[in-house]
């Protein structure tokens, strides 16, 4: 068992007798929206979706940005796989992590006569109107990654991550790790660093954790974004330190990697060992896996990057007329020193 802070504090209360009154501590089966499924069409051997009949989908993508190893995964991902002896043309948009950008170029998409367009969407907010003129527009919508909670009319499948899923998959570990470590709930003081907000991410993740803490009188002594980057996981951990001493957390609650690399800079720049906390992120980098292995983070609930083939195959499928299942999720779990030397060499990104 990892020796932390707190089995350090309960050690040495047990060796001096002193009682430091240490209480121990997925689905709407949804499926193609009939909007613009496969009948009717082009008779290209890549099906209706392939409008002008010559054997490649053009793929306009909207993708957040660069804000993370995941991130980067994802986009090389669908870059590597989106290709024309795939049949595929992509164009691919950055919104450098802004909305109005990202909504901007899905409408740039429809006038350069996109057939299909991908969306992975950097919040949740304001997207109907946009959908709509897709949508009359006659080119199908695919929901990838991040999902559009309620707007269901407007694609054709969702294909990502639970995210939801993934918080509760965290917090049972957690739960569990409590119980092999002779721990109590009311050892766990969480700071917690929140993703891109209103993204489908952070919801679910945060509501996960929040439930957990609910069913379990855990405590979260801090709680603020740091927008899925290592840089604003650092500062908004730094910030956190200036009012949250040492002994008034044990667990730090991250929900990516890249946060949790700069909650662990501001830790050490501040003196203290991450090895005295218990570190739950989000995601699986290798580096962050390899910290894993080497006893710095505890637990990595698992999110998969490496989107690209599985949603092309879906299009093709799709665009041949067949009725898409949705949503449906990647098979995702948790990262921990019991798994993690068969993960290591699976890890993606670095
Ligand atoms: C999750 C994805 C999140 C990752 C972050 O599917 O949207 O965005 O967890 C990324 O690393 O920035």
């Amino acid at each position: 068992m990892k020796t932390t802070r707190l089995t350090k504090i309960m050690a040495a209360a047990v060796g001096t007798t002193l009682a430091l009154g240490l209480a121990a501590c997925g689905g709407d089966s949804g499926g193609s929206n009939g909007t613009t499924t496969g009948d009717g069409g082009s008779d290209s051997a890549m099906g209706a979706w392939d409008k002008n009949g010559d054997g490649i989908i053009v793929v306009g993508f909207a993708q957040t940005g660069s804000e993370s190893g995941w991130r980067t995964a994802n986009s090389q991902s669908f870059k590597d796989y989106f290709v024309p002896e795939n049949g595929f043309e992509l164009k691919f948009g950055d919104a450098n992590g802004d909305d109005a950008t990202q909504k901007a170029q899905v409408r740039d998409f429809i006038s350069q006569g996109v057939e299909v367009i991908v969306i992975q969407p950097l919040s949740n907010d304001g997207w109907e109107p946009v959908l709509k003129e897709v949508q009359e527009a006659g080119i199908p919508v695919i929901n990838s990654d991040r999902r559009l909670q309620g707007l269901d009319q407007y694609y054709e499948f969702f294909f990502g991550s639970d995210m939801r899923g993934e918080g509760d998959r965290a917090v049972a570990w957690l739960e569990g790790h409590i119980a092999e470590n002779n721990l109590t709930n009311d050892d766990i003081k969480i700071i917690h660093l929140q993703g891109q907000m209103g993204s489908d991410a952070q919801v679910g993740r945060t509501e996960g954790l929040e439930a957990g803490v609910e069913k379990n009188s855990w405590t979260i002594v801090a709680q603020q974004t740091g927008e899925f980057a290592r840089d604003k996981g650092q500062a908004a951990m730094a910030a956190i330190l200036n009012s949250v001493k040492a002994d008034d957390f044990t667990v730090v609650w991250g929900e990516n990697d890249d946060m949790i690399y700069g909650a662990i800079d501001a830790l050490e720049a501040k003196g203290l060992d991450p090895k005295d906390y218990i570190i739950v992120s989000f995601d699986g980098n290798l580096s962050a896996v390899q910290m894993v292995a080497d006893g710095i983070i505890d637990a990595i609930a698992e999110c998969n990057p490496l989107l690209g083939e599985q949603v092309g195959q879906l299009i093709l499928r799709a665009s041949k007329g067949e009725k898409i299942e949705s949503p449906q999720f990647s098979v995702e779990g948790v990262i921990d020193i019991t798994n993690v030397e068969e993960k290591l060499p699976l890890a993606f990104g670095s």
